[in-house]
């Protein structure tokens, strides 16, 4: 048999986005070796020397893919590449283009490269709380923490996007090609955490629904006015972007025998807009935050739950998360964004 001269490596695509950046520095300081970066823009440097290659490229360049199909050795994805709710909304084509056949062309490399090196492809998918859709906000209030198997009734693109990849990722993992004589189910470790709104000190948001909490807080900090698209009482689940990271990768060392569900919840902290406004001004006295509400925005925020329910993640794979909604504030996003800032 041949020696393989492919390198094994650890793809993630939309590598240069929120999560890309976070997520490749801490591979790199855990040691992972062979990181290769998709974007659609080039890769920072502070995130491109921490990577073997990165390639600027769309992830729907299956000439691309070929390339890497025959260059690398693939044991793991960190599919995060996606166009978000609001962008979405705005080019609801384009947008299952990128989020659905996209993923289906990155399974199809899971699978191959199963089939090439013999062992299953982990492929982490980052979902999201827009699978969910509450009928109404007096619904949302009774549902309370929202579990796995309720109200999945997205009422945004990107919603039925990513319900409709959680379910490719789940037939790839265990139904592909299942009538063929040679079916080959297992190629795919399909492994997906839904993520409430996420918050980041390091990169600002763009194209998503639940920006307006990190928008109203980098605003802030730059002495911005900001006008919330949200009314004050209205509450989603967020949490601080180091722990969405290290849930990931917990989830991705877990082994596959402690996983009860391919999908996951994970939660950290829900404020109302009004909760957040009153912590960044406690921060920034002289921050300008008023509320403009846009109803087909704030549509949105409605549908999606006030909080989950994530006993499966802490159970299976161990999802603490570090920050709290105070610690998240305090200790985290207002020093570094100060610091960000103030340079
Ligand atoms: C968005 O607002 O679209 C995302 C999400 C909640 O998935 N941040």
């Amino acid at each position: 048999m041949t020696q393989s001269i492919r390198t094994p490596a650890t793809l993630i695509t939309g590598a240069n986005g929120e999560m890309g950046h976070g997520l490749i520095e801490r591979l790199a300081q855990e040691g992972t070796q062979n990181i290769i970066a998709i974007d659609v823009r080039p890769v920072d440097e502070s995130i491109r020397r921490m990577c073997a290659t990165s390639h600027v490229g769309d992830i729907l360049d299956s000439r691309l893919l070929e390339r890497l199909q025959s260059e690398y050795e693939i044991h793991a994805i960190y599919h995060l590449a996606a166009l978000l709710s609001t962008r979405a909304e705005f080019t609801p084509e384009a947008a299952h283009r990128v989020n659905v056949e996209g993923t289906m062309l990155l399974l199809k490399l899971a699978i191959e490269q199963s089939r090439w090196h013999g062992n299953p492809v982990k492929f982490l998918f980052p979902s999201s709380i827009a699978v969910y859709g509450l009928p109404s906000v007096a619904a949302k209030e009774k549902a309370g923490k929202v579990g796995e198997d309720e109200w999945t009734m997205p009422i945004t693109m990107y919603g039925c996007n990513k319900l409709y990849c959680e379910h490719l990722g789940r037939y790839y993992a265990m139904h592909y090609r299942q009538l063929a004589a040679d079916a080959d189910a297992g190629g795919v470790d399909f492994r997906s955490i839904r993520f409430p709104g996420l918050i980041s000190a390091m990169t600002v948001p763009s194209g998503g629904t639940s920006d307006y909490a990190p928008e109203m807080l980098h605003a802030a900090a730059q002495g911005k006015p900001y006008a919330s698209f949200v009314r004050e009482d209205r509450r989603i689940p967020f949490m601080a972007m180091p722990d969405a990271i290290a849930a990931l990768l917990k989830l991705q060392a877990a082994p596959r025998k402690n996983l009860s569900r391919l999908i996951y919840n994970i939660g950290a902290f829900n404020p109302s807009a009004e909760e957040i406004r009153t912590i960044v001004l406690r921060a920034f006295p002289k921050a300008e935050i008023t509320y403009r509400p846009d109803d087909k925005r704030q549509r949105i925020v409605d549908s999606w739950p006030a909080d989950v329910n994530d006993d499966a993640a802490r159970r299976d794979f161990g999802h603490a998360p570090e920050y709290n909604q105070a610690r998240a504030f305090d200790e985290y996003l207002i020093p570094v964004i100060r610091r960000r800032y103030a340079s």
